[in-house]
């Protein structure tokens, strides 16, 4: 919860803590435009009342007038009952407060993407003949990053230059993005909006999971995933296994293998997804392409979850049978996640974490186009836009990388 103008002034000029200032900011706007029931309300929460909140709720009945404030404070009794309120705790009140609030704001934002990828949906059906179409969904999510948190800005960044004039809108295998057959837009999750709620990562997780699974209802949209760091990987490729009904396998392009039991205590790090998603009957063969920074826990962890690891130190090696892969047979098919940090830092310096050693643009487009395997969703995570050239060098990777990859998708 914040409240950032009166906040400030209260925490400053009256040396309050954040929780009592914003509380007792509540009471102050509340009794000024004459709620005093709820002013009364935000009040009674206030563990040590200060002469701010008194001298707000006098203000408030002198300029509101002492019947009106009865009458709403009998009517506020009346609603809570009268036994209710010796238990009344600011625990209590606000946790149900906020609950409400947060479904209403949960369900506004699912709605959206739900309207859109039906809108969506029946534009490509209406034009016909396609059989799987790319749909970009954006998550803005950075904070679940263990360094810097710039990827929560990469989505507007990927769509403009996908779009940018300096190039035309026809893939390498000469697939046209301006075909809504072949690719389409639902927009943003609002991480942020929904975050500003205080909703937890636990729920949020999920939100992004659901608006994946509104965009795979829409028949024969796809998701393709913009992050955002690479936790948001976890809840889509779950999202994605839930919604076909069994495992896929998946293709996993980064310099790091993201799989921490959890990182700095938090189980959503982008360094522990891919642990999250190995736990859960949601893959079959993961394989990690790409790798050149990895402890001796990835390595044990890679072990315990059957990973199929490929580090650059023996991609001179590795890379005929990478680029020659066929995946997703036998299961519900292929995911591709690309960490864009599984390029080497030459090709893309707009990342958070500049690792040496890694794949060229074009290792990566052989890996990519050779795939056999009908490939069901993906994302391209990690373009941090903070890191990048003032020319956005980096955006202009990452947007040909999901360029690519719809074309790869659609069919
Ligand atoms: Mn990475």
């Amino acid at each position: 919860m914040n409240s950032p103008i009166s906040n400030h002034h209260y925490i400053e000029r009256h040396n309050l803590s954040l929780d009592v200032a914003l509380r007792t900011a509540l009471v102050d706007m509340y009794a000024k435009c004459g709620n005093i029931a709820r002013a009364l309300q935000f009040f009674q929460d206030i563990p040590q009342r200060n002469c701010l909140t008194w001298t707000a709720i006098i203000c408030g009945l002198a300029l509101h007038g002492i019947t009106g404030m009865l009458v709403m404070l009998m009517s506020f009794i009346a609603r809570r009952g009268i036994h209710y309120m010796p238990r009344l705790d600011a625990a209590k009140v606000s946790a149900a407060l906020l609950e409400k609030g947060q479904s209403r704001v949960i369900d506004a934002s699912l709605t959206l993407i739900r309207e859109r990828a039906k809108l969506k949906g029946e534009l490509v059906r209406a034009l016909g003949g396609a059989e799987a179409t790319s749909t970009l969904l954006g998550v803005p999510l950075g904070h679940n990053s263990s360094f810097l948190q710039g990827p929560a800005f990469a989505p507007p960044r990927i769509r403009e230059a996908i779009w940018c004039g300096s190039t035309n809108s026809t893939t390498e295998e000469g697939k046209e993005l301006q075909d809504a057959r072949v690719l389409t837009d639902v927009g943003d999750v609002p991480i942020q909006e929904i975050r500003d709620c205080g909703v937890d990562d636990h729920r949020l997780m999920n939100v992004i999971g659901e608006s994946v699974k509104l965009v795979m209802e829409e028949d024969p949209l796809r998701p393709l995933v913009l992050g955002g760091d690479h936790s948001i990987s976890f809840p889509v490729i779950r999202a994605v296994s839930e919604k076909l009904g069994g495992p896929v396998d998946v293709l996993h392009l980064d310099a790091h293998p993201d799989n921490y039991d959890a990182f700095e205590g938090n189980i959503y790090s982008h360094a522990s997804s891919f642990a999250r998603v190995m736990e859960g009957d949601y893959v079959r063969r993961l394989l990690q392409v790409g790798i050149r920074s990895i402890t001796a826990e990835g390595r044990a962890q890679a072990k315990k979850f059957g990973v199929e690891q490929y580090e650059m130190r023996t991609f001179s090696r590795d890379r005929h049978f990478l680029e020659n892969l066929k995946l997703g047979e036998g299961v519900k098919g292929v995911y591709i996640s690309i960490d864009v940090d599984c390029l080497d830092p030459a090709f893309a310096p707009g990342v958070s974490h500049l690792e040496p050693g890694g794949l060229s643009f074009r290792d990566v487009l052989n890996i990519l186009h050779n795939l056999q395997g009908d490939v069901v969703a993906g994302d391209v995570v990690e373009l941090n836009p903070q890191r990048d050239t003032v020319d956005g060098m980096t955006a202009m990777v990452a947007a040909k990388l999901v360029r690519e990859l719809a074309a790869k998708i659609s069919k």
